[in-house]
């Protein structure tokens, strides 16, 4: 028998502002009613279920350079990170559940607050390096990595909410999988942040995202990355986002968008494809 004791927190965060296409804040629900909590259970997770953070509306929210909605973004990820801070030192794995990838920026500084030095593994169809003067559409999903990097810090331009964060990550700590023209860097020795965009996988798979590209991840693929991270056994948190039901098109893209994300978080936790038995499984007796 294969036993798990992973330990996950989970914390939700319906935000959608760091890009323009509305329903991304629907994920966090939409992956839960799928059954998470209950499959992690199933395969010997302990989990604990932080809910969903609130976010006030921000009246006027003019742009920094080219940043759209920085007042929003930024007071929603200094919310988040003080969540995730919250649950990394209650000593869980912590999984986010967005929303957009602008929230990797208050979820990897939060994990980054616990002290240790993180690596971070960045599976995307899109690099999300952006900085708010070189970003081509202004919105921050595209741009979280340029405010975590201590190497871009010369970069950023005063935000208004934003006054909380502090790069945290070293250029060299980050793998990027996904982007179809850069190689993986496999050698990871620092606890893990796997912040994974859904739209790394192919859209015929995972077709409910906002920004999909064609030539993705295959479903083999994108959980191999999941179940090889799990061996490390260094993986600290992860992030699941831009999961958007609106942008689906049918009933069944938008199911198997969210049922790829389950798969991917139990992956994370010890899942394997050859099956695994519930944690009380006995073989019956005659
Ligand atoms: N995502 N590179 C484009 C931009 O707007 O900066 C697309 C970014 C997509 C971001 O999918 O998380
Ligand atoms: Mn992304
Ligand atoms: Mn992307
Ligand atoms: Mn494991």
């Amino acid at each position: 028998f294969r036993r798990n004791h992973h330990s996950v927190g989970i914390i939700g965060a319906p935000f959608s502002k760091g890009q323009s296409r509305d329903g991304v804040q629907l994920g966090p629900d939409l992956i839960r009613a799928a059954g998470l909590v209950e499959k992690l259970k199933g395969q010997g997770c302990t989990v604990k279920d932080y809910g969903n953070l609130t976010f006030e509306e921000v009246a006027k929210d003019e742009t920094t350079g080219r940043a759209k909605r920085p007042r929003a973004v930024g007071q929603a990820n200094k919310q988040l990170s003080e969540a995730v801070r919250k649950i990394k030192s209650e000593g869980h794995a912590c999984v986010m559940l967005g929303g957009d990838h602008s929230l990797a920026i208050g979820s990897i500084h939060g994990h980054a607050a616990c002290g240790t030095q993180l690596s971070v593994v960045w599976v995307d169809a899109h690099a999300d390096i952006n900085t708010p003067l070189t970003t081509p559409t202004g919105n921050i999903h595209g741009q979280p990595m340029s405010y975590l990097i201590h190497e871009l810090r010369s970069k950023i331009p005063v935000m208004p909410n934003f006054s909380w964060l502090k790069p945290c990550i070293a250029a060299e700590d980050v793998v990027y999988i996904g982007l179809r023209d850069v190689d993986p860097e496999e050698q990871v020795k620092k606890p893990i942040h796997l912040s994974y965009d859904i739209d790394a996988l192919d859209p015929s798979l995972a077709p409910a995202t906002g920004t999909p590209v064609v030539g993705g991840l295959t479903y083999r693929e994108g959980i191999y990355i999941t179940e090889h991270i799990c061996q490390t056994g260094l993986l600290s948190a992860v992030d699941m986002v831009e999961v958007n039901p609106k942008r689906g098109g049918t009933d069944n893209g938008v199911r198997s968008t969210v049922d790829a994300a389950v798969d991917l978080l139990l992956g994370c936790f010890g899942r394997v494809r050859e099956g695994s038995h519930s944690a009380d499984y006995k073989i019956p007796d005659p």
